[in-house]
């Protein structure tokens, strides 16, 4: 028996309804409809376009084949949408790289305490986090927030929760016990009737609206079921590993890299090496940590009038390696802006050689997130106690061949590429696994290395460089 589920993914650049095809050794996918996700700047504010994301839900939906088993979303993080008392939104959720939680998390930090913010929700820090955002805004009117996910799934159902992988995000949750954190929603002066109920991720959030099942030709019987609705949550749970002894870098407009865990690590030096502790499908522990990831390129190319990216990358490559470098988590890269001027400035103020055209632009932006990926996996491996013998490299960034190499190059472990939508996977195989098909997460992994093209990078041995490179930089820790 095979069955259709319908995956709403929302990414920070662009978002997709595709249809998965589930049954014993198929897993198929097929891209119902995709679109940018431009932010926009309105009067100062940079916002997310939530409605014209809705409405090309809708769309997605609509062409999306009949006979759906059930439907799940997931999105970005931490980004939220806050409804009155009469379940309006009020205003327009607004962007994480907005610029109304400069100097909130510092702040906070000094308020509460590093060790208890880490201790409670085990998560990095980062400016953006849900609990500065809430510390930036006006809750006078807020009567429930909803995640991305949960407002969207909302919208189509009437249902209200808040999914426990994003939940895990917003620096709210308690990691031990998996509940909202009273004593920190009281530190924080926070109203703690805002939060829903946790959903778990196969759990049947609703069914759809009447007025939306007419709207998108689907019986209103369809099921919405909650995912892993952290995309970086959907992505790892479809990493096609054959082991236990595995990295992953889910790797789009950010480089989340990590390993999956039991339990999470809470300990000093995993708080100042500013690794997370993210909650993922099955009650797994994602600890990781941000790299700046693609949105280095992302926001180059845009300043570039977006030109043909293969045919860079192909020039990148023949860019000598590791001249000019950044520390690309550097936070002054955060927001956007005239990013080349950015990396420039960086190359200068640290030593290194200005890149001098696109491609060596583009080669320095590569190298240096190799160089962050290598101290990446070394920290997880050595402050978790877990062993890696291979590196998954999931999502867009998989289809970049230069930086693949590179990371095989610089971390001295092979990297497996592949799939480039993981997180559309992640997202049908949760489904189809609530549904009795795709088996436990091992086997649904298996079934994604066994039905997914992907790629392998042999490391080229020649690690000692990175490592002078490394510490050139002061990365590795
Ligand atoms: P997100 O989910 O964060 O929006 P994705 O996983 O969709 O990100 O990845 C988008 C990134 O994938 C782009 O910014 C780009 O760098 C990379 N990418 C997409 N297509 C290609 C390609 N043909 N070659 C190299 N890289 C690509
Ligand atoms: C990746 C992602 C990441 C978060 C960031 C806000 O899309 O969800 O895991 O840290 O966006």
């Amino acid at each position: 028996m095979t069955e259709t589920f319908a995956a709403v993914d929302l990414g920070a650049s662009s978002g997709r309804v595709m249809a998965g095809r589930v049954g014993p050794g198929t897993l198929e996918l097929a891209e119902v409809r995709r679109f940018p996700n431009r932010p926009v700047r309105v009067n100062g504010t940079l916002h997310w376009d939530i409605l014209g994301l809705y409405g090309n839900v809708l769309d997605g939906l609509r062409a999306a084949p009949a006979g759906l088993a059930s439907v799940g979303i997931d999105s970005w993080a931490v980004d939220y949408g806050l409804l009155d008392a009469g379940g309006r939104l009020i205003g327009n959720p607004v962007h994480y790289r907005d610029a109304r939680t400069d100097g909130v998390m510092d702040r906070i930090r000094a308020e509460v305490g590093d060790d208890l913010l880490y201790q409670t929700s085990g998560l990095q820090f980062l400016p953006f986090n849900t609990l500065y955002q809430l510390a930036a805004d006006d809750l006078s009117r807020a009567a429930t927030l909803l995640m991305v996910p949960d407002l969207l799934a909302h919208w189509l159902t009437g249902a209200v929760g808040a999914e426990r992988t994003n939940a895990s995000t917003t620096g709210l949750l308690d990691v031990r016990d998996g509940t909202w954190s009273r004593d920190l929603l009281a530190r924080l002066g926070l109203p703690a009737g805002v939060l829903p109920p946790i959903r778990e991720p196969g759990e049947v959030l609703g069914t759809l609206r009447p007025d939306v099942a007419a709207e998108t030709g689907h019986p209103a019987a369809l099921p919405v079921v909650a995912v892993g609705s952290h995309d970086t949550a959907s992505a790892v749970a479809a990493v096609p590993a054959a082991t236990d002894r595995f990295a992953y870098i889910s790797c789009g407009t950010w480089s989340l890299v990590g390993v999956e865990l039991r339990a999470p690590v809470l300990t000093e030096a995993s708080r100042k090496a500013n690794f997370t502790n993210e909650g993922g499908v099955d009650g797994t522990v994602r600890y990781l940590r941000n790299v700046m990831g693609l949105w280095l390129l992302q926001e180059s190319m845009r300043a570039w009038g977006n030109p043909d990216l293969p045919a860079l990358l192909a020039e990148a490559a023949d860019v000598p390696g590791l001249r000019s470098l950044i520390d690309p988590d550097d936070p002054e890269f955060l927001p956007p802006g005239d990013m080349p001027a950015r990396i420039a400035a960086h190359c200068r103020r640290r030593g290194f050689p200005e890149p001098a055209t696109r491609a060596e632009t583009v080669r320095c932006v590569m190298d240096s997130l190799a160089l962050a990926h290598r101290a990446t996996l070394r920290q997880a491996a050595r402050l978790s106690g877990q062993e890696i013998d291979v590196v998954h490299l999931v999502g867009g960034g998989s289809r970049n061949e230069l930086l693949c190499r590179l990371t095989a190059d610089a971390s001295g472990l092979p990297v497996v590429a592949g799939p480039v939508e993981a997180t559309a996977l992640g997202n049908v195989l949760t489904q189809a696994r609530a549904h009795g098909l795709a088996g436990t997460l091992a086997e649904s992994r298996a079934l994604v290395a066994a039905t997914q093209p992907l790629r392998r990078y042999e490391p080229s041995g020649d690690e000692a460089r990175w490592s002078d490179a490394a510490a050139r930089l002061g990365l590795d820790g």
